[in-house]
């Protein structure tokens, strides 16, 4: 029997750059009433809590406290960031070995008190660690998912209306697949409020704007190395998706967002998790959004899996 969960009640596993920022992001959100930080280095995870707590009356009132895996049982959702980040010139692939040690310590830890909430995997590899996180927890498929591209395509959304010089709530795209370097994104039903991307291109005055979009996609995916080369480390945009991913379950939303989760043949895809629109609330992943891809498209999501499922076939679980 899972745990009775707190439906006003989150955790933070992982308290360094990505942790906090979320944790000062959901202060702000008012979603939740409690929120326990974890890190292994405990006096971080205080100073952040008790820094965070003096924005509360700005917001509205909240408990947040550094605590241990007894405190983060019974909470709706648990948010891992624990893990090293990317260093400059590595992949997110590059972090795995790592990164899956750290998550033998945690998962189980959560797993063995029954937890009846949401899981949210956020370090990386995110794609190989939700796949890592489920096997390791034996929770239900859609309890356990990924922040996924859900980050990659508010930065494609971004980038979009900046072109295109339009709100970028207005600009209906995904960025699909693995979240790193095979990811895939999908300009072919890519649309400006209803508007067919090539169509609002030619009224933004663009006249052939193949090169200039596949430029944006390719510099959406270089992002994050650019981030890391200037500053060391990403955080912002995240906690902001991760954010937009607790709303959208808590308020039991049902809004379709590119979060990681296990594919179950769609596209011929299975076994591995990456990252596909997805209907989102209370339950975690209701269903998958299979949006139409071209040929193109579908060739590199169907790569993007492949190169997934090899590193996490070689895994030891
Ligand atoms: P960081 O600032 O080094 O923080 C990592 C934190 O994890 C530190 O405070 C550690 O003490 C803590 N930690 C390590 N091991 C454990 C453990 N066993 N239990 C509890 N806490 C532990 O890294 P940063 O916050 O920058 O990044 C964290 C992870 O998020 C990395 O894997 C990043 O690659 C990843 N990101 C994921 C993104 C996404 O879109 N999914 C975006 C940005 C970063």
């Amino acid at each position: 029997m899972s745990n009775v969960i707190k439906s006003r009640k989150a955790a933070v596993i992982g308290c360094g750059f990505v942790g906090s920022a979320t944790a000062f992001t959901l202060m702000q959100s008012k979603l939740f009433s409690e929120l326990v930080l974890l890190d292994v280095n405990r006096e971080k995870a205080d100073g952040e809590a008790i820094d965070i707590s003096h924005g509360v009356p700005f917001a509205a009132p909240m408990k947040i406290y550094a605590g241990d895996y007894d405190d983060v049982a019974d909470a709706a959702i648990i948010i891992v960031t624990a893990g090293a980040n990317q260093k400059p010139d590595e992949t997110r692939l590059d972090l795995v070995h790592r990164n899956v040690e750290i998550y033998k310590s945690i998962i189980p830890e959560i797993a063995s008190r029954n937890f009846g909430g949401i899981l949210l995997i956020v370090s990386n590899p995110v794609d190989i660690l939700t796949y890592v996180a489920l096997r390791l927890s034996g929770l239900p498929e859609n309890r356990v998912i990924g922040s996924g591209t859900v980050l990659d395509t508010a930065r494609m959304k971004y980038a979009l209306g900046e072109h295109l010089r339009v709100d970028s709530r207005s600009v209906h795209s995904y960025i699909v697949g693995e979240h790193g370097d095979s990811e895939i994104a999908v300009l072919s039903s890519t649309n400006i409020s209803g508007i067919p991307l090539d169509t609002f291109c030619e009224m933004r005055g663009y006249d052939n704007p193949k090169m200039e979009l596949d430029e944006i996609a390719e510099s959406v995916k270089n992002s994050a190395y650019d981030i890391i080369a200037k500053k060391q480390a990403t955080y912002y945009g995240i906690a902001m998706s991760v954010r937009r991913i607790c709303a959208c379950i808590i308020r039991n939303e049902r809004s379709i967002l590119p979060v990681s989760s296990m594919m179950h043949g769609e596209y011929g895809i299975r076994d591995i998790t990456l990252s596909m629109p997805a209907v989102l609330g209370l339950d975690g992943v209701e269903t998958h959004v299979p949006i139409s891809l071209n040929e193109d498209e579908t060739t590199r999501l169907i790569q993007s899996a492949e190169i997934l499922k090899g590193i996490a076939e070689g895994l030891e679980l």
